[in-house]
């Protein structure tokens, strides 16, 4: 009698401590939550709740006064198929072999969020864009890592197994180039009123191709709005978690495939009324490689060491305990590669971006970043400088290059060779255009952040730090135009 007491009385304490961690680390199974993730395509850092004046985010606004609202969450890399591998593998795309290049396979031995909420019985979907571009097959998969695909929501949560909790990624192609020119000022965006980016000339061209990539922007915003309106009608609304991001910077000259704040940083918002504190500004520094850990996390399920993020749910779920990052690495390899200089490879970049500097090492100084200039064949402009998206402010740039000395020193900036480091003080120079890298007064920074980088480009076993990183060249590149040469053989 006495032991049995004993042992029940062991037995209700085991289910207090129990019950302890479940409610501050997981859930219990039947209450775990949905994740409905929504991912723009080339959106870089502009909303209406980071203060811009002009582009109409109404959700993402919303979605903040509800949820949390990050101010300095980075991509791994500022290129479509490795932020997206990236995301979906929860590591920087460096570890990533093949998939850290535009186009590469994501090898299926690396474990994704994804799959790993499916055997924990998630019902897992995505539609339209997810991983990639890439060849899902060649990467020895058998379906997008992003999850099986769905024609829309509404089929996805049709199918939706009785009481099983679900994760969907809706990943929209907005705001990808092209865009239909003057679609922005068409539909009501003042283009005077519009900030231009201190990388770019101010002219009506460019004015107007900002007001386009709006015009997307806002497209995106709507219909995750209308996500939300089916969230509600199949009152779903109170058990999900919705993130709402974007893969890398906007597709301008010195934006997208750069390791500048254009280009490297995204807007973040997670909301989760029911679990969470609504209304909070982070200014913590987020890699997106910290939302697969997230999302396992909050699913209750452990997540593999080999995951290099962080799990942002203490953060969330507003623990005193938790420790943010100190800093955010960054990093490119290949992205398109260039048509007139065929063994020129990828332009390797990494970067450590802290509160006060941003510090670029370029690995390949004598490659051009933004690709070849491709002058001679001037009537193809699908060629000039193929690293960099086809769109009315790189012909702009292009065009008036050397109309006087502003316009000369940004298209230098955009499209110029770069020395093999960088150094940027963003506390005198915020949009990261004077390169103070090798000044006297700069040399005791840049030492410590060039120590600091590669400590943990080492600890990440990045193959530029530790050996073998000529591997990313070789990779075959099985993109569009401007293409890589039929005649180069990768090495087995
Ligand atoms: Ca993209």
């Amino acid at each position: 009698m006495f032991a049995n007491s004993r042992v029940s009385c062991l037995i209700g304490l085991l289910s207090v401590a129990l019950c302890w961690v479940c409610s501050s680390h997981s859930l219990l199974a039947s209450e775990r939550p949905n994740i409905l993730f929504a991912i723009a395509d080339d959106w870089g850092w502009h909303a209406g709740a980071y203060g811009d004046p002009v582009v109409s985010t109404k959700t993402f606004d919303q979605l903040a006064k509800d949820g949390v609202l990050f101010t300095r969450a980075f991509v791994s890399s500022p290129s479509c198929t490795p932020s997206r591998a990236a995301i979906t593998t929860g590591q920087y795309h460096w570890r990533l072999e093949e998939s850290a290049n535009l186009y590469g396979p994501l090898r299926s031995r690396f474990p994704l969020y994804t799959d790993l909420l499916a055997e924990a019985g998630y019902h897992v979907g995505f539609t339209r864009k997810g991983w990639g571009p890439g060849d899902v097959r060649a990467g020895g998969r058998t379906q997008n890592p992003a999850g099986k695909r769905f024609r829309d929501f509404k089929r996805f949560l049709d199918e939706r197994p009785v009481d099983a909790p679900f994760c969907f990624w809706f990943g929209s192609s907005d705001p990808h180039r092209g865009y239909e020119l003057g679609s922005g000022a068409a539909s009501g965006i003042p283009l005077d009123k519009i900030r231009v980016p201190a990388c770019f000339p101010d002219s009506p061209e460019v004015r107007g191709d900002v007001a386009d990539y709006f015009f997307e922007v806002q497209r995106f915003d709507r219909e995750v709005g209308q996500l939300l309106e089916m969230l509600k009608q199949h009152g779903l609304d109170k058990n999900t978690i919705v993130v709402m991001t974007g893969d890398h910077g906007m597709p301008f000259p010195r934006c997208k495939g750069n390791l500048y704040d254009m280009g490297a940083q995204v807007p973040l918002v997670m909301s989760f009324p029911q679990r969470f504190e609504g209304g909070r500004t982070v200014d913590d520094f987020v890699s997106l490689t910290d939302l697969a850990p997230t999302f396992l996390e909050i699913a209750g399920i452990d997540v593999p060491q080999v995951m290099t993020g962080r799990s942002l749910l203490g953060r969330l779920a507003g623990e005193s305990t938790y420790v943010p990052r100190p800093h955010v690495l960054i990093g490119k390899e290949r992205h398109v590669p260039s048509q007139e200089a065929p063994d020129s490879g990828g332009t390797p970049m990494r970067a450590i971006r802290t509160d006060d500097f941003l510090y670029i090492k370029n690995l390949r100084p004598d490659r051009w970043p933004a690709g070849t200039p491709n002058y001679q064949k001037a009537f193809l402009r699908g060629c000039w400088y193929g690293d960099v998206d086809n769109g009315p402010t790189k012909n702009y740039m292009i065009d008036h290059r050397d109309k006087d000395e502003h316009h000369r020193a940004l298209f230098e900036a955009a499209f110029g060779m770069r020395p093999a480091r960088e150094l940027y003080d963003l506390r005198l120079d915020p949009h990261q255009l004077k390169n103070v890298a090798g000044q006297n007064q700069y040399a005791e920074v840049e030492a410590q952040l060039e120590k600091q980088l590669m400590a943990e480009l080492v600890e990440a076993k990045d193959p530029r730090a530790v050996g073998g990183g000529e591997k990313f060249d070789e990779y075959p590149y099985s993109g569009g135009a401007p293409r890589y040469p039929k005649d180069r053989v990768p090495k087995k």
